[in-house]
């Protein structure tokens, strides 16, 4: 037991928040402000969820920070000032620590906490929940904040434990300085977080070998130090951007078009893709309206990528193995970089093609490729996350009747906006699986959901109700839109975490809504209408009445 006064023999709590990101800290300022009883939890020492946990070295926010911040607070966005368009870990984490003193969160949770079950109690209608410590917290409501990429996926690879040199997976990275330099280092993945890290350490390092089994595409990130004037500006203009990103696909100010990629002769589109190469950022996404929708118009834009992957890299055959085919630009995380094609460019870096030349295990002293040992000094596993679901099926979830969550979700996830499930009462998810999640401003989506689910208990809480889940039909419904957008989307047409393919075993397609951020808001808005007609509700005088 630990030192907490909040035992199962307590009075039930309103609400346990799960997590101690972005979402997980809005839920507990919005809780608190409602005067709701709250107990909030996390697993590790600190707040900021990824970027408490993600401090490889290079580690950076891909949207612009000016979006990348919660917009609940005018006063927040006043006093703070961020010094780069694409803040890295350090000034992500020193935000989040200056909103948790501001916000006075930290005495709210208990920290070094992890969930181990949560069951549902049909004849009180609550849910009991055990920490890793044996502790058991009641509670009315369960909000899991757990976020999309939160568990590290342990890497598939043979004999990973057996390396007797410095190891780091890029998801649970040491609070002590790491030195690379004079080292051989490997690095084993090419996602987002493998392209920040080569870049970073290429030129520390002795000799830097990247194992790359699939090419990614990058462009160009194109940071600045902002200006104060251009600082000044936003300040001055801030309600107006955080208006405008509620109404956007993304939920940020990336520029958007309605031209159709056809609609414009070759040689205008040629200049507006070199125009959003030069000016970075997501640019050329938002170049034309149907890229993640035309095979042909995407092929197009990949192939713009590769010609200017062979214009920076120097030696052809490496050159040739970065670029990436098979799969439509975007449809993997289309990752920012600065300077991550040059850095093939250094002589002591070396790219290894793990699809000519497959990983065989992991050996005491380095990697052993089909054609060889790499003896190293140390790995670094860039090898992604157990995504969407991972967090929230790592431990039992108990619902109505006895179904266990893992049960439900056999096939992939289900749920009603990504928020909440039939059969599982009062437990709400922020930034769930079946919402945009990681298609669009995380931070944006986490405070839509826990306003969503304020109103909700303020509903329940005015009306004698005790307990609401979709019905069944609408979550239905729900999917059915998910899964029909999802058909049309090039996103479901790469092997990625997106589809659950990087997890052996774990149910493959695409469950993310891919109708962007602004009509999420919207299905939110619908769902809460007519009384919230598409839930059904448990009144409390049928629990009184047990
Ligand atoms: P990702 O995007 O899932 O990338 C993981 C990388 O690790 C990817 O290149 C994988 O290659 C590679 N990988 C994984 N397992 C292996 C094995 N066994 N052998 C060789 N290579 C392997 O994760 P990130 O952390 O980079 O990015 C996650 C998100 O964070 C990103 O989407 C942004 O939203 C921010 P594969 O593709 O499987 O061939």
């Amino acid at each position: 037991m630990t030192n907490s006064a909040v035992t199962a023999s307590a009075a039930p709590l309103d609400v346990v928040i799960v997590g101690g990101g972005f979402g997980g800290m809005y839920a507990t300022y919005k809780f608190r402000e409602m005067g709701l009883k709250i107990q909030s939890f996390e697993a590790g020492d600190g707040l900021g969820g990824v970027w408490y946990w993600n401090r490889y070295p290079g580690a950076r926010v891909d949207l612009p920070s000016i979006d990348y911040s919660f917009a609940f607070s005018p006063e927040i966005d006043q006093e703070w000032t961020w010094s780069e368009e694409f803040a890295a870990q350090p000034e992500l984490l020193d935000y989040i620590n200056f909103v948790a003193d501001r916000l006075d969160l930290r005495k709210h949770f208990r920290f070094n906490t992890r969930i181990a079950s949560a069951v549902w109690d049909e004849a009180t209608q609550l849910w009991t929940l055990t920490t890793s410590t044996g502790e058991a917290i009641v509670t009315r409501y369960c909000v899991m904040a757990t976020g999309p990429l939160s568990v590290p996926k342990t890497p598939d690879i043979k004999g990973y434990e057996k390396f007797r040199g410095e190891a780091y997976m890029a998801g649970k990275w040491p609070h002590q300085p790491v030195s690379y330099a004079g080292k051989r280092v490997g690095v084993i993945g090419t996602g987002s977080t493998g392209i920040q890290i080569v870049q970073e350490v290429g030129p520390q390092a002795g000799e830097l070998f990247v194992f790359q089994r699939t090419p990614s595409f990058t462009m160009p990130m194109r940071n600045k130090k902002l200006s104060p004037d251009y600082v000044a500006e936003v300040k001055r203009n801030y309600p107006g951007l955080r208006a405008s990103a509620r109404l956007s696909a993304v939920g940020g100010l990336r520029p958007q078009s309605t031209r159709a990629f056809f609609s414009v002769p070759p040689e205008t589109r040629r200049v507006l893709l070199e125009d959003a190469w030069n000016l970075g950022g997501l640019c050329m996404l938002g170049t034309f309206s149907d890229l993640l929708v035309n095979a042909e118009a995407n092929e197009h834009v990949a192939e713009f990528i590769r010609e200017k992957i062979g214009e920076v890299v120097k030696d052809p055959v490496v050159a040739e193995k970065l670029k990436p085919r098979g799969y439509p630009v975007f449809a993997r995380r289309p990752c920012l970089d600065t300077s991550y094609y040059e850095t093939y460019n250094l002589p002591n870096v070396h790219l290894m093609d793990c699809i000519e030349d497959p990983i065989q295990e992991i050996t005491e002293k380095g990697v052993r490729l089909a054609s060889g040992e790499v003896e190293l000094d140390m790995i670094i596993f860039a090898t992604g996350y157990d995504g969407l679901t991972g967090a929230l099926l790592a431990f039992d979830v108990i619902g109505r009747n006895g179904q266990n969550l893992r049960d439900k979700w056999a096939d992939g996830p289900k749920s009603m906006l990504g928020l909440g499930m039939a059969g599982f009462p009062n437990f709400f998810t922020t930034v769930g699986p079946n919402g945009p999640s990681a298609l669009a401003n995380i931070i944006h989506i986490n405070e839509n959901d826990v306003d969503w689910i304020a109103r909700a208990i303020t509903y329940m809480d005015d009306n004698g109700l005790c307990a609401m889940e979709p019905t069944p039909e609408a979550e239905a419904r729900w999917m059915d839109q998910v899964r029909e957008m999802a058909g049309r989307s090039l996103v479901s047409k790469a092997k990625t975490w997106y589809v659950g393919a990087n997890i052996e075993g774990k149910p493959q397609g695409l469950t993310i809504y891919t109708g962007g951020f602004a009509k999420y808001v919207e299905s939110c808005e619908a769902a809460a209408q007519g009384n919230f007609a598409v839930y059904s509700f448990t009144p409390r005088r049928a629990v009184a009445a047990e």
